[in-house]
Parts: structure tokens; C-alpha cells; sequence
């Protein structure tokens, strides 16, 4: 590369993924074939449209690569439909809600302090401006369990057109059937956000809503399910005649998503993205691709148990999925924004957040959130979650003292330096 200033940062972010763990838990390496697709010629071609039906010239392998992305995700995801443009899970959100919804109409999504997401109506977004949301939570943290009760009561009084399904801090399972029971009862569009889960559910090793009856799911195809950064939209039935005009109904609920992808939303898809999506597709078909998401579960629980043999309290006692979230303050009294520094100094990388009824604000907040999906990549197993869990309380409590920070430091990188990246 002739630019070397570009050329150096990548080469030390190479570096600092080698040397470090990745435990944030929407982060993923992917594979050097995702990352060959990803910086492939594709990006140089314009094509909007969809697969046959394009607004310009040339569309002979973007259409091939389009197709065989939306082949993939339908059969991995069991959906009689895929819309694979999405340049991520917020445009994703936002097209379904755009597709279904009018100003004002209402939104059941998990409030932000109990795991939910920023695009599930946090007030600071465009969404929040334009819809009404309403929220469910947990009845009891200690336990993570939801509250349906109060859900179907507020459901009841509140009417809302869609009830959203999805997570980006709940490390719990969810019970799709009672999402569903009280989404029927009310006549909202079922949506499920599978940005995080969606490698587990691929793998079989988590539930797919859509056996549950869910209309919609919404995904990232980043993180569990280590494809490039994306989104993507599936659904149930097919696009109808795409020059007529549709009424809002959830026959039609294809025909309108792919409207407001494009050209409601987007502009140009991004065919280098689609490309790496498929490939990824393609990887997460594998019965290897079982094995990883079993052994992500087994890391997280054992990571989870470990944490709390050393003193870190966990929001809902343990995990049942790839994500754990700590209350720093509980557990040794320092916010989660200082727990994720003094962790950046020994090379660990995990990320502060709100835990359930935060009493400290979203750029410090009391909470800490880490997983598993990325060591697991890395090849790393259920005794190396001993390791972590030692040294992150080693940090913490010697958070003060640069020798002993350093010599944490230099552990895990020797330790890392047995695990390389799988692009490597
Ligand atoms: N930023 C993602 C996460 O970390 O969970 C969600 O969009």
C-alpha cells in the first residue's frame, strides 16, 4: 500500500488484535475469506435495485453474489425471505419500523438499562422522534426473568403495532412464545432483533423466533455470526409484484421491507459487503460452525462462574447466552468506565454499560459487559476462562499499581501469542 500512514494503523491494529483479547461481545475476527470478499472489486459497482431488477448496466456477478447471499441467509435462518442491503442492524431497525408503521404509532421494545438497544426507541434517536415506545423489563434482576405480566397489561392499554423481541446487554434467554402470545392478542408485527444471537441461532443452538411465529427478524451479521460488518432483514411469505402499490398488511410485509430498504432508505448496496456475507453464509453452514457455537456457551458459562468465584457480581447471577454483565460498583466499587481502562492497560478490551436501574450516567455507568464469541474464534477454551476472570480481578483490585499492570500486560500478550487471529 502506498499510503503508509494508512498502511502503518492497520498493521498496529493487526498488532493490537494479536496481542490482546477481544472480549466485547458484539465483536468477532472473521476469516481471511470474509476479509478477501470484503476488499474485493465489488466495491467498485453501483446496483441498486435487487437481484434481476437493476437501475444500471453490468449487474451479470453482482446479481449472482446478491442471490446467493439471500439463498444462504433464508436457508441458515429458515425465512422465505432475505434482504441482505442493510449497511447494518440501526438501518436494518429502521427500515422495518419505516416500512410498518405511521409517525405516532406505537413500539414495544426492552428498556435500554435492562439490556435493550439504542434503536429500540432510546429517546436520543430519530426513531424515538417519530414513534411512540413503550417498554418491558425484567421482574426480578437477580433472575433476569421478564415481566409478561406487566408486558401484556401495558400491551393491552398501549396497542402497539410492532413488539420487539431483542437485546444487546440481556444475557438471559427469551421466551418467544409468550412474546408471541401477547403479540397475537393485540394484532402487533412480532420483530426479533437477533443482532447478537444470530450465529447461536444459525448453529441450532439458540431458538429461531421465527419457529415461534415471528414475522421479522432484524440481524447484524457481525458479531456471533463473524461476517463482515452488515445487516440484514429476513421475514416469512414472498414480495409481491413490486410495481403495484401494497397495503399495509403482514402478507405484504416482504414486498414493503424491500421498498424501504430501497429506495425508501438506502441508496447503492454495498456488493463487496453482500459478497462477504455470503461467505460468512457459507461458513456458518459447516458442522464446524456447530462446534464454535457450542464451545462460545461453554466459555461464557465458565467465564461467568469464574467471574463470580472472584468477587464480581453479575446482573441476573450468571449467563445463559455469550454475554455477561458485571455491576463494577457492587462488586469492587469502581465505575465501569474505570474497569474497562485499567482493563485496556493488560490488553483486554470489554466495554462499560448500563446495568438495570443505573444510578450513574450512559458514558460512565456502573456496568461492565464482556463475552465470549471472539476468544472463542481465537480458539480459546473453558480453562482459559480461569485465566481471565484471575487476571481481570488482579487488575481491578491492583488497579493502582503500574508494575503490577504491566506485568499482567505482558502475560496475556505471551499468552496471546499462542492463539493467532484466523485471518493470520
Ligand atoms: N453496538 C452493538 C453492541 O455492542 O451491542 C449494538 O449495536
Amino acid at each position: 500500500m502506498k499510503d503508509k500512514l494508512v498502511y502503518d494503523l492497520i498493521n498496529k491494529e493487526r498488532d493490537r488484535q494479536r496481542k490482546g483479547l477481544e472480549l466485547i461481545p458484539s465483536e468477532n475476527y472473521v476469516s481471511r475469506d470474509v476479509l478477501e470478499a470484503l476488499g474485493s472489486v465489488f466495491t467498485n459497482k453501483y446496483s441498486e435495485g435487487y437481484p434481476g431488477k437493476r437501475y444500471y448496466g453490468g449487474q451479470e456477478n453482482t446479481d449472482r453474489v446478491e442471490s446467493l447471499a439471500i439463498d444462504r441467509a433464508k436457508k441458515l435462518f429458515k425465512a422465505d425471505h432475505a434482504n441482505v442491503q442493510p449497511h447494518s442492524g440501526a438501518p436494518a431497525n429502521i427500515a422495518v419500523y419505516q416500512a410498518w408503521l405511521e409517525p405516532g404509532d406505537t413500539v414495544m421494545a426492552m428498556k435500554l438499562d435492562q439490556g435493550g438497544h439504542l434503536t429500540h426507541g432510546q429517546p436520543i434517536t430519530s426513531s424515538a422522534k417519530l414513534y411512540n415506545f413503550v417498554r418491558y423489563g425484567m421482574k426480578d434482576v437477580e433472575t433476569g426473568e421478564i415481566d409478561y405480566r406487566q408486558m401484556r397489561e401495558i400491551a393491552l392499554k398501549t396497542r402497539p403495532k410492532i413488539i420487539l423481541a431483542g437485546f444487546s446487554g440481556y444475557p438471559r434467554k427469551l421466551d418467544y412464545q409468550k412474546f408471541a402470545d401477547i403479540g397475537n392478542e393485540v394484532g402487533a408485527l412480532l420483530m426479533a432483533d437477533m443482532a447478537h444471537i444470530a450465529g447461536l441461532i444459525a448453529a441450532g443452538v439458540a431458538e429461531n423466533p421465527f419457529d415461534y411465529g415471528f414475522h421479522v427478524i432484524t440481524s447484524t451479521t457481525h458479531k456471533t455470526l463473524r461476517g463482515p460488518r452488515g445487516g440484514i432483514i429476513l421475514t416469512k411469505g414472498k414480495v409481491s409484484n413490486p410495481l403495484r402499490p401494497v397495503e399495509k398488511t403482514i402478507q405484504n410485509i416482504p414486498t414493503l421491507i424491500d421498498r424501504e430498504v430501497f429506495p425508501g432508505f438506502q441508496g447503492g448496496p454495498h456488493e463487496n459487503t453482500i459478497a462477504a456475507k455470503a461467505v460468512a453464509f457459507y461458513e456458518a453452514m459447516q458442522p464446524s460452525f456447530k462446534d464454535y457455537a457450542i464451545q462460545i456457551l461453554k466459555n461464557s458459562k465458565k467465564l461467568a462462574e469464574q467471574l463470580m468465584n472472584n468477587g464480581f457480581k453479575l446482573i441476573t447471577n450468571g449467563t445463559d447466552n455469550h454475554l455477561i454483565q458485571i455491576d463494577m460498583v457492587s462488586s469492587f466499587k469502581i465505575d465501569g468506565r474505570m474497569a474497562q481502562e485499567v482493563l485496556d492497560k493488560i490488553d483486554l478490551s470489554t466495554n462499560c454499560n448500563a446495568i438495570p436501574f443505573d444510578q450513574l450516567p450512559p458514558y460512565r455507568p456502573s456496568g461492565l459487559r464482556l463475552g465470549t464469541p471472539a476468544i472463542t474464534t481465537r480458539g480459546l477454551k473453558e480453562d482459559d476462562m480461569t485465566k481471565i476472570a484471575t487476571w481481570m480481578k488482579e487488575a481491578i483490585t491492583n488497579r493502582d499499581n503500574s508494575s503490577k499492570l504491566a506485568n499482567l500486560k505482558t502475560e496475556v500478550n505471551s499468552f496471546c501469542s499462542t492463539f493467532p487471529l484466523p485471518s493470520d
